[in-house]
């Protein structure tokens, strides 16, 4: 369907960096690993001991100290005279995974300090992202003296002017890039303003830091802090942001507390999701599992039967919010399925714009932001993806590693009502009549940044790997780079030239599979090729050769374990 202009070209490239064959060997030995997972750790830039002790086992003791992060105390202290002068405090989230966990994080800690906190959580629809005055009203109504907000705020001036006006004092924490002017709050915490040692954290990251720098002065006995970290994990996975060091640090730790599963929702929520208790959870798992179902109470109902599951202590409960969340998350599916057909017709129909403008009145504002994902893995331009009522429009936009989306959006700020996010994902608000020069400015801004032809996208391949080489005990050791995401990503090898013995369709004809033969060695592997069918059900490469991008995987059926790679690209076909 798609012209051959305008579908992206693929570029790749092996990743280069490379140490001598004796430094790896002695490197490998000291660490007890295998010299190709060493090289591996060598070419992301880990180039000591020290650097490769410190990725296998993140400790929190490599956490910069809390004093390091200027202001954290100040406002800490804040909300610790409030709480001795048994001031009414709320706390304000958000409704994906991110802000679901920052309240259930910050209303756990102040529970199991036996102290009383008013979790806020906004509804997509009713409410929309960040404050709005009119609760804030209520709140002030109803005696609340200081409101804390998580992952939200940073772009709110005027709600929190309105709250200083009544009296109510704001402790500000959010992760989202903030604009030329802070708002007016009693304290703005946000690893992205001022210097902080933690430039990538989420909102629950943040929130984090703050409780544990609350936990350090609050009179009593301090509670152990990491007991949190499965909620970190969980709202940091889900957010997408880099895995840096301080980010790879407490997602580590806190998947060992996912897999333990002490909180009754979790373990709730992995029985619904068909994960055993004895498989270990890995990013992969919180990113396709736990978080959309998490998300699906934001998307399609009221975030706060998640922030109950996150909480509850009665795991009878925690089961039944589990298989609401379940089924929520099921129609979620559908409903995604069919909105994505429709964006997917209307790109096709717009690929001579390099930034796309897809709007639908109809559209389920709950899924629209997966669906610009979806539109931008497809045709690699960055997409905003529109729905709306009477005369506003709003929407979610993703983009592609080199066109910074937030930054677009502030020099097409004259024709927005109101936006914020982040480098690759945001959201915006518009009058329904300035779409139209909304859509020609997008347009016009990405061709700015990225030039007028269509961007390749790029393979970065982490190394040239033979068949013989791939053992179920490389592949399980492969798991050591866990945590996987942004920053951090799968590896991704490079075949050597392959017989493709045969090709078969699959999955109602949506996925395709081939059986590959490794001439030298003899050996022969199964392939798959997620959602190709499509393209690959009108060309047969039977008996032709190929070189792949590929990633490994252990696949256990009916008790029988062989290996499987999972294509990510076919660089070649000969
Ligand atoms: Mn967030």
């Amino acid at each position: 369907m798609t012209s051959s202009n305008t579908k992206p070209e693929i570029k790749w490239r092996v990743r280069e960096l490379e140490a001598s064959p004796g430094e790896i060997t002695s490197l490998a030995q000291r660490l007890e690993i295998s010299p190709v997972l060493c090289s591996l750790l060598y070419q992301r830039r880990m180039t000591t001991y020290e650097d490769m002790h410190f990725y296998l086992s993140p400790g929190l003791r490599y956490l910069a100290p809390l004093e390091d992060w200027v202001g954290l105390s100040k406002a800490a202290s804040i909300i610790a005279d409030s709480i001795d002068r048994k001031e009414k405090i709320a706390v304000w989230g958000d409704y994906d995974v991110d802000g679901i966990t920052s309240v259930a994080l910050i209303k756990d800690f102040f529970n199991r300090k036996g102290l009383d906190i008013l979790p806020i959580l906004p509804r997509r629809i009713e409410d929309g992202y960040g404050l709005n005055c009119q609760e804030i009203e209520n709140l002030a109504r109803d005696g609340v003296k200081t409101l804390i907000t998580v992952d939200c705020g940073i772009s709110n001036l005027k709600e929190i002017a309105r709250a200083g006006e009544l009296g109510i004092k704001v402790i500000l924490t959010d992760h989202h890039r903030p604009g030329e002017i802070l708002p007016q709050a009693h304290a703005v915490i946000n690893p992205k303003v001022c210097s902080c040692p933690h430039p990538e954290l989420s909102g629950v990251g943040t929130a984090f830091f703050l409780m544990a720098a609350l936990n350090r002065i609050l009179p009593g006995e301090p509670l152990d802090v990491r007991d949190f970290l499965d909620l970190v994990a969980l709202g940091t996975i889900a957010d997408l942001v880099e895995l840096d060091r301080t980010n790879r640090i407490l997602v580590k730790n806190g998947l060992l507390l996912l897999n333990k599963a002490d909180r009754p929702g979790i373990r709730a929520l992995k029985e619904v999701s068909g994960i055993s208790a004895a498989k270990d959870i890995g990013a992969g798992e919180v990113g396709f599992a736990l978080g959309p179902r998490i998300n699906a109470a934001g998307r399609l109902d009221d975030p706060v039967m998640a922030l109950e599951l996150l909480l509850t202590a009665d795991y009878g409960l925690a089961q039944k919010l589990a298989q609401r969340l379940n089924k929520l998350n099921d129609q979620r599916k559908k409903t995604e399925e069919k909105i994505l057909l429709q964006a997917r017709e209307m790109a096709l129909g717009m690929l001579k714009n390099r930034g796309l403008v897809l709007f639908d009145p109809d559209w389920h504002p709950g899924v629209i932001g997966i669906v610009a994902s979806r539109i931008v893995d497809e045709f690699h331009r960055p997409c905003f993806v529109l729905t709306g009522e009477n005369n506003l429009i709003k929407g979610s936009g993703r983009s592609i590693n080199g066109f910074d989306l937030y930054n677009g959006l502030c020099s097409l700020s004259a024709v927005l009502k109101k936006f914020g996010g982040h480098s690759l994902a945001a959201g915006l608000t518009i009058e329904a009549g300035n779409l139209d020069e909304f859509r020609k400015m997008f347009d016009l801004e990405v061709v700015r940044i990225l030039g007028p032809g269509t961007t390749a996208r790029e393979i970065i391949l982490d190394a040239r790997l033979e068949f013989k080489e791939l053992t179920p005990e490389f592949i399980a050791e492969l798991e050591l780079l866990q945590p996987l995401g942004p920053g951090n990503p799968r590896p991704v090898f490079l075949s050597t030239e392959l017989v493709v013995l045969d090709q078969t369709l699959f999955g109602k004809d949506k996925h395709v599979r081939f059986n590959l033969k490794d001439e030298s060695s003899g050996i022969c592997l199964r392939a798959q090729f997620w959602r190709k069918g499509e393209t690959w059900g009108q060309r047969s490469i039977k008996g032709k050769k190929v070189v792949l991008a590929y990633t490994p995987a252990i696949n256990t059926y009916r008790g029988v374990t062989s290996i499987r790679l999972n294509i990510r690209e076919i660089l070649s076909v000969n």
